[in-house]
């Protein structure tokens, strides 16, 4: 049974042993993060933690390290293995037109399936997270945002589902985008200029402008860091609303790459197998998650750019100050006695990483669509995902390596790689040493290695611009003639089968004389 919000998957997490309620008291400035960090960095990720005795807020409650460690993140999407939900993916993917009635009898189950996945909206006075309502006297300092790290701009909301809808096409968009706390009213709205969220943020300037060169100048003033001058803004505003703390699908839901085409909402719905339930937000014309914790609405205005950052980072380092939009809110809706649910980024491993890795198996079975010789793919987590992805394949023409890198430079947010080694399906990608081993005998640099130019990550410091920069690809297959390379390619060492089965009989007794 999925879970039905964020006090249910705390109960789940409680009886599994996965959760620690500490009494202690600690400070939402700086020593929940120290806290966490510890715990994160311990052994297997650590267990979630419940803080309940939070400096300045008595009686609030705190969520943090929900989904940090493998088995709360296969417990979050409720399964034993992640493979299983890349295998109920697959099934539908693999689906044929049905040749006769036995056929069509056998899809009956999968299309009673797709109908859970989509969201059902329920009546406001059933919605839990219209318990509370604030429409004028709030503040959002009332509930215990951290600030995480020492150079951090202030304090920020980390984990929030940011809901938008698309102008043209009336979706809805959830994306994970962290907001800085500028006063009790105000944050900041870090939608990187790729993401889906930024997008609609555009449609509504181009719509507002009625000119599209007009937004489409104002986004490219706006990335180099000028501001736009007064008469040159279209004038209007978004509608956005918020939730917090809603049941871990849907959180998770927020943070998938998937094409804006698809829904989170749907996305939640399958990965849960039951319907995310929706109401109606009080102020916008948005639906948010009926049982999250607690759900902000307001608007962000068009003309409007601000200061954001820094923040200490998922890559390790701080991400600097950059211009991004404002979120005014002005409507705070909670459930009696909220609970506060957040995380923190910084150097690997940490709370992400588990996320991360849940993506990139869970999206496995949809890069093999479009890159069908791919075997496997593995992002090692001190490559923070977007710097380093390792992928074998099966190889069966000359410079098929180097078209996988072109397909995955163009793949959605896999597009922001700013490493690929490709091995052959021969290597596990899942033992780095074998990678470093093969890949390290296996190159000549200079010709194997390929430098292309395209977007890079906001969050990249390295790169010659914002959000622009160069990525490499290094060809660690095995090279053919057709591709030039003449010389005989050696084969591994390894001993023969006879000698193996040789010692294999003698095996159990030379462990004891080995004392193995
Ligand atoms: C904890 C956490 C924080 C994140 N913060 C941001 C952020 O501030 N800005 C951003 O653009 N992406 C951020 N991301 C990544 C996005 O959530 C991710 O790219 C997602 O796919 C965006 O959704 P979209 O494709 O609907 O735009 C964050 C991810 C996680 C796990
Ligand atoms: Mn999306």
């Amino acid at each position: 049974m999925a879970y039905t919000d964020l006090r249910d998957w705390i109960a789940a997490l409680d009886r599994a042993g996965e959760l620690r309620r500490i009494r202690t008291e600690a400070d939402p400035i700086l020593e929940i993060t120290e806290i966490a960090d510890r715990v994160s960095k311990s052994s297997g990720g650590g267990p979630a933690l419940l803080f309940e005795n939070i400096k300045g807020y008595p009686g609030q409650k705190l969520l943090i390290n929900q989904f940090g460690s493998a088995r709360r993140m296969a417990m979050a999407l409720e399964v034993k293995a992640l493979d299983e939900i890349s295998d109920r993916l697959r099934m539908f993917m693999d689906v044929k037109s049905p040749q006769g009635l036995l056929d069509k009898i056998k899809m009956l189950p999968m299309l009673a399936d797709l109908g859970k996945f989509f969201p059902k909206t329920i009546d406001a006075n059933k919605a839990a997270c219209k318990e509370v309502i604030y429409r004028g006297d709030f503040s959002l300092v009332d509930f215990p945002v951290l600030k995480c790290w020492p150079q951090d701009g202030g304090r920020f909301i980390t984990l929030p589902c940011v809901i938008t809808r698309d102008p043209r096409t009336g979706k809805r968009n959830v994306g994970m985008y962290r907001m800085q706390i500028y006063d009790e009213r105000t944050t900041g709205m870090h939608w990187q200029r790729q993401k889906v969220a930024a997008e609609h943020y555009r449609e509504r300037m181009r719509a507002g402008a009625g000119d599209r060169s007009a937004a489409v100048d104002i986004m490219a003033r706006s990335a180099g860091g000028s501001r736009v001058a007064e008469g040159d803004r279209p004038s209007g505003k978004m509608e956005v609303a918020v939730a917090i703390g809603t049941d871990p699908a849907l959180t998770f839901s927020a943070i998938v790459p998937a094409p804006p085409e698809v829904e989170e909402y749907i996305i939640a719905g399958f990965l849960r197998q039951s319907p995310v339930e929706l109401v109606k937000a009080e102020t916008v014309d948005l639906e948010v998650p009926a049982n999250a914790e607690i759900i902000l609405e307001g608007y962000v205005n068009l003309e409007e750019l601000r200061t954001e950052g820094p923040f200490g980072d998922h890559t390790g380092f701080y991400s600097l100050e950059d211009l991004y939009p404002v979120f005014h809110v002005t409507c705070v809706s909670h459930r009696r006695d909220p609970i506060y649910s957040t995380t923190i980024v910084g150097k690997p491993p940490m709370e992400d990483a588990y996320m991360g890795t849940a993506v990139s198996r869970i999206f496995l079975p949809m890069m093999k669509m479009s890159i069908p010789e791919l075997v496997d793919v593995n992002l090692p987590v001190d490559g923070v995902f977007h710097n380093l992805m390792i992928v074998s394949i099966k190889k069966s023409y000359p410079g098929q390596a180097r078209k996988v890198m072109n397909a995955i430079w163009s793949l959605g947010q896999a597009m922001f790689t700013k490493c690929i080694i490709v091995v052959d399906e021969d290597t596990n990608v899942q033992d780095v040493g074998e990678v470093v081993w093969k890949t390290l005998n296996n190159i000549d640099p200079e010709r194997d290695i390929q430098f292309t130019l395209g977007p890079i990550d906001s969050l990249d410091h390295s790169s010659r611009l914002p959000d622009f920069g160069s990525k490499m690809g290094i060809d660690a297959t095995r090279k053919w003639p057709t591709e030039g390379f003449t010389r005989p390619w050696p084969d591994e060492v390894a001993s023969d089968r006879t000698t193996k089965a040789l010692v294999d009989a003698k095996w159990e007794e030379l462990k004891k004389e080995l004392g193995l």
